[in-house]
């Protein structure tokens, strides 16, 4: 079908709708690092989150597929575990573009994954545990199948100008030069007219225009239908986005090696966060976590100094991301792992918190990803994050060390990613097969999504039925039920170090204090509240390692080690991944 300009333009968006214009207050500065304000009390701060995708959590009815009523099944589990919050990841209708995170309807959940009741049934469990729930907000966009988007696409109308149209350029060309994180523009001619629409993620994730005030009043409806029922709190999927420059200008080759630098840079995204914060979250008693993708590290205090009134925490990924570039892995260095974590831990500034995590739906293991996929490497990273300055957030399988899987074929996975991914560099020529594989073996999200491993029985005790995503072959060893009571397993060590937090409030609030930032194999750092003075030493090495006690550093009681008693004088002798955290005199 062809159109002429005019009625392009007359279909289009190509003048943004008149809107009433939003006043905004001004922007209040960070609170200085220097102001030494002594860090509030707040139950999420002391929390231990648990991450669950539930796809892959506990499939109770034997689709293959993780269910509410599997989790429900399994709170104890969680319980015994010493989890107080339960993240989940996406659990509304959606056609599963990108599983789950391109919504349908806000305020149904998959049926896949069961019904509201079973919903109501599940968050009265975890409350009856006296455990909270936090969901995933998903709304930088929703899926294209949202009735939204289904309207705004026939043209102009009030859904029109709920999502983002430009004119494709004069050769039919998008708008301008923005990259979908899944390949490809990030610019989708649909509909009537010469119109394109913005997706930041897969064409069937269309983003929202956040500066439509009927949008954003969309979004906090959402958010108070679900805190109506008792959930408390959000993680909130690439927040940074919501807010776009209205000009979209090309990005210059530079920008175009980190888009999401730009893409997290938006003119109202602060101003977006605090509105929301004012309307909705402040009725509340939430926690709030923002994935913070493409935020540099200047910006982070921005979102989480408290005095702003923004976000509680945001996931900061340089430490997740330290041995990859893209869908590659890369060799890494403890010491700058080791100035991230001090940086982030500087950013937190005199009012802002942060987060402490290893792995999450969208990473490889992280025992394969920062260590060598044994036991003891999962067990040494668990103790360093349960110990670091930040909210843990654990991800589902972590705690029994569960490790990547063996892929070999393109075939065997199932996120849009990979497959985009293989299309864009194998089938497009631009590297072989045989190196590419390898590589996304390695990398992939699929490795976080095979199903959780409860028991070693066929199906992992995941399911009866026929997985969606393969068991890993090593469920017979590395299994919940195996790791139960067992000394010394990853499940045991878990719930040691939790048990340890929860006792010791210095590892929570207390300073942090990194004591050799050069060592390349020993990360060994205090955390001091009061007269209380901890130290946790962890070998990330498969090696051997020796560590000299500095100066005023005497360790009084081990409260906790992972591996032979290890003090010789002034000097620590560390068994490979070897962790401890003792009391300090
Ligand atoms: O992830 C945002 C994000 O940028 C991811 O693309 C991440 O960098 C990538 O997964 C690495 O391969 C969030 C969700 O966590 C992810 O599952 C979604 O696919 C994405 O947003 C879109 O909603």
């Amino acid at each position: 079908m062809h159109y002429p300009p005019l009625a392009a333009l007359l279909l289009g968006a190509a003048a943004p709708v008149a809107q009433a214009p939003t006043q905004f207050p001004a922007t209040p500065p960070v609170t200085p690092a220097s102001t030494s304000v002594r860090t509030e009390r707040r139950w999420w701060k002391e929390a231990v989150v648990y991450q669950i995708y539930p796809r892959s959590f506990a499939d109770s009815d034997g689709d293959g597929v993780g269910d509410l009523n599997g989790i429900t099944r399994h709170l104890d589990h969680l319980k015994a575990l010493g989890v107080d919050v339960i993240w989940l990841s996406p659990h509304f209708d959606s056609p599963n573009a990108d599983n789950g995170y391109d919504i349908r309807d806000y305020r149904r959940v998959l049926p896949q994954f069961g019904t509201m009741a079973d919903f109501d049934r599940m968050l009265a469990a975890i409350k009856a545990r006296r455990m909270r729930l936090v969901i995933d907000l998903v709304v930088n966009h929703t899926s294209d199948e949202h009735r939204w988007f289904t309207e705004a696409v026939k043209g102009p109308g009030p859904y029109r100008d709920y999502y983002i149209w430009r004119p494709v350029r004069a050769d039919g060309g998008p708008p301008n030069n923005y990259p979908s994180f899944f390949g490809g523009s990030a610019w989708e001619k649909r509909g009537p007219g010469d119109q394109a629409y913005l997706h930041y993620f897969a064409a069937k994730q269309p983003d929202l225009n956040w500066d439509n005030p009927r949008v954003r009043g969309e979004v906090y409806d959402v958010m108070r239908f679900w805190l109506d029922k008792g959930v408390s709190g959000f993680r909130m999927d690439v927040i940074p986005f919501i807010s776009k420059d209205p000009a979209f200008p090309d990005l210059t080759p530079d920008q175009l090696r980190h888009p999401d630098r730009v893409y997290a840079d938006g003119p109202r995204v602060h101003d977006y966060l605090r509105e929301m914060r004012r309307d909705v979250l402040s009725r509340y008693d939430t926690m709030t976590v923002g994935e913070a993708v493409g935020v540099t590290p200047d910006k982070g205090p921005l979102f989480t100094d408290a005095s702003r009134g923004e976000l509680d925490m945001i996931f900061r990924f340089e430490g997740v991301n330290i041995g990859r570039d893209g869908w590659r892995t890369k060799p890494w260095k403890l010491a700058d792992l080791k100035r991230f974590y001090d940086d982030l831990d500087r950013s937190a500034g005199a009012t802002g918190w942060n987060t402490s995590f290893i792995g999450n739906h969208d990473k490889a293991r992280a025992a394969n990803a920062l260590g060598d996929g044994s036991p003891a490497a999962a067990k040494a990273l668990a103790t360093m994050m349960l110990t670091l300055r930040g909210t843990p957030f654990l991800y589902q399988g972590d705690e029994i060390g569960m490790t990547n899987y063996p892929w070999t074929r393109i075939e065997q996975y199932d996120d849009i990613a990979a497959r985009n991914l293989y299309r864009d560099q194998v089938q497009a020529g631009r590297v072989s097969a045989s190196e590419f594989l390898p590589e996304l073996a390695r990398t992939s999200r699929d490795n976080a999504r095979t199903p959780m491993q409860w028991t070693a029985a066929a199906g992992a005790g995941f399911t009866t039925g026929k997985p969606w995503l393969p068991v890993n072959p090593n469920a017979r060893r590395v299994n919940v039920a195996i790791q139960t009571g067992r000394p010394n397993s990853v499940l045991e060590h878990y719930r040691a170090l939790i048990r340890l937090r929860r006792a010791m409030p210095a590892l929570v609030y207390g300073a942090y204090r990194d004591l050799d930032p050069d060592h390349p194999q020993v990360f060994a750092y205090t955390r001091v509240l009061d007269g209380d003075r901890l130290l946790t030493v962890v070998n990330l090495s498969p090696r051997r390692a020796r560590w000299a006690l500095p100066g005023g550093v005497e360790p009084e009681t081990t409260l906790l080690d992972t591996g032979p008693r290890s003090q010789r004088g002034r000097r620590l002798n560390l068994a490979p991944w070897q962790a401890a955290v003792y009391r300090l005199r």
